[in-house]
């Protein structure tokens, strides 16, 4: 770290990445990185890159949009496993720091720090910062928590090491009210309560398996888009009867239906990849082309259930 904060002083302005389609970590680590070193530099041109549209952009301290200017440029790229990934050009920048914790694909940094073990970038950021015993400002502290607790789901999932709690004591010696923080990221509104009253009104089950659908007619009734209407797929999550739960929404644009898959136990993304998707052992999509091939997936599921 004190060697990259060295590197850091040669250049005029710093460029902070992160991967398209940003979650808490990717927000988290970037805006955690920025105010960081927004302190340690004040003097220096720090710019934010990529989208700035997102609901969850009401979860962080605010920032300031600066512009790039002529100059040494060093970019660093947070939580982003490959450079198709990247919101943002990096092609101007003259060298290039990657930081992530996701499996080992594309090293395209001059200098990498990759840590497969880690339960998020932020995790990472929040341990070099420690390490070179930077005073964080509290508005870096909250980004980086809230960065932690998106991709570990709050310390729950095995992720979570004592490198983590030793990451989320620093940033608590930092003076974050992380009570404030926890009401603002999971207060819900009549919206959700509606939501989920139609999924456990509407749920369908086969032996372990658990899905709810909602169409195009369903999402706009119920006032969301369809991702929105996938990300109530953990409303069946918890439950001893189901293994496998799932959700399928109508996707109108492409004519077709999006699967969001969880399982407890069991490893479902080599099923998910015969249905166009894949992704984690235990978190996958898929997408049919029509629903009768959700039976066929159903099908599936139960034989590798039994099997
Ligand atoms: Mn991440």
């Amino acid at each position: 770290m004190d060697r990259i904060l060295k590197v850091r002083k040669e250049f005029d302005q710093i460029v902070i990445y992160r991967h398209v389609n940003p979650d808490l970590d990717a927000f988290g680590s970037q805006f955690g990185m920025y105010h960081a070193l927004k302190t340690l530099f004040p003097q220096k041109n720090i710019v934010l890159a990529g989208n700035m549209e997102s609901e969850l952009l009401s979860l962080f301290p605010s920032f300031e949009v600066s512009q790039l200017i002529k100059g040494s440029t060093l970019g660093i790229v947070l939580d982003t496993a490959n450079r198709e990934r990247i919101d943002g050009d990096i092609s101007d920048c003259d060298r290039i720091l990657k930081i992530d914790h996701h499996i080992v694909v594309d090293s395209y940094g001059d200098f990498n720090i990759e840590d497969v073990e880690a339960s998020s970038c932020s995790e990472i950021v929040a341990l070099l910062l420690k390490e070179a015993h930077v005073a964080l400002p509290i508005n870096a502290a909250q980004s980086l928590y809230l960065g932690i607790i998106g991709d570990s789901n709050r310390f729950l999932y095995s992720s979570t090491s004592q490198k983590t709690f030793g990451a989320a004591a620093y940033l608590l010696s930092a003076g974050i009210n992380i009570e404030k923080l926890y009401q603002s990221l999971y207060m819900r509104n009549k919206k959700d309560l509606e939501v989920t009253r139609f999924i456990y009104n509407n749920y369908q089950e086969d032996g372990q398996v658990a899905w709810y659908y909602l169409s195009a007619q369903d999402l706009e009734m119920l006032q969301i888009n369809r991702s929105q209407g996938s990300n109530y797929v953990n409303t069946l999550a918890n439950f001893e009867e189901f293994k496998v739960w799932m959700a399928i929404t109508q996707n109108v644009e492409e004519n077709n239906y999006r699967v969001s898959i969880r399982s407890r136990d069991i490893a479902i993304n080599e099923i998910a990849s015969e249905f166009r998707g894949g992704g984690h052992a235990y978190a996958s999509g898929a997408t049919l082309l029509t629903l009768d091939e959700l039976e066929i997936l159903v099908g599936k599921l139960k034989e590798k259930l039994n099997g």
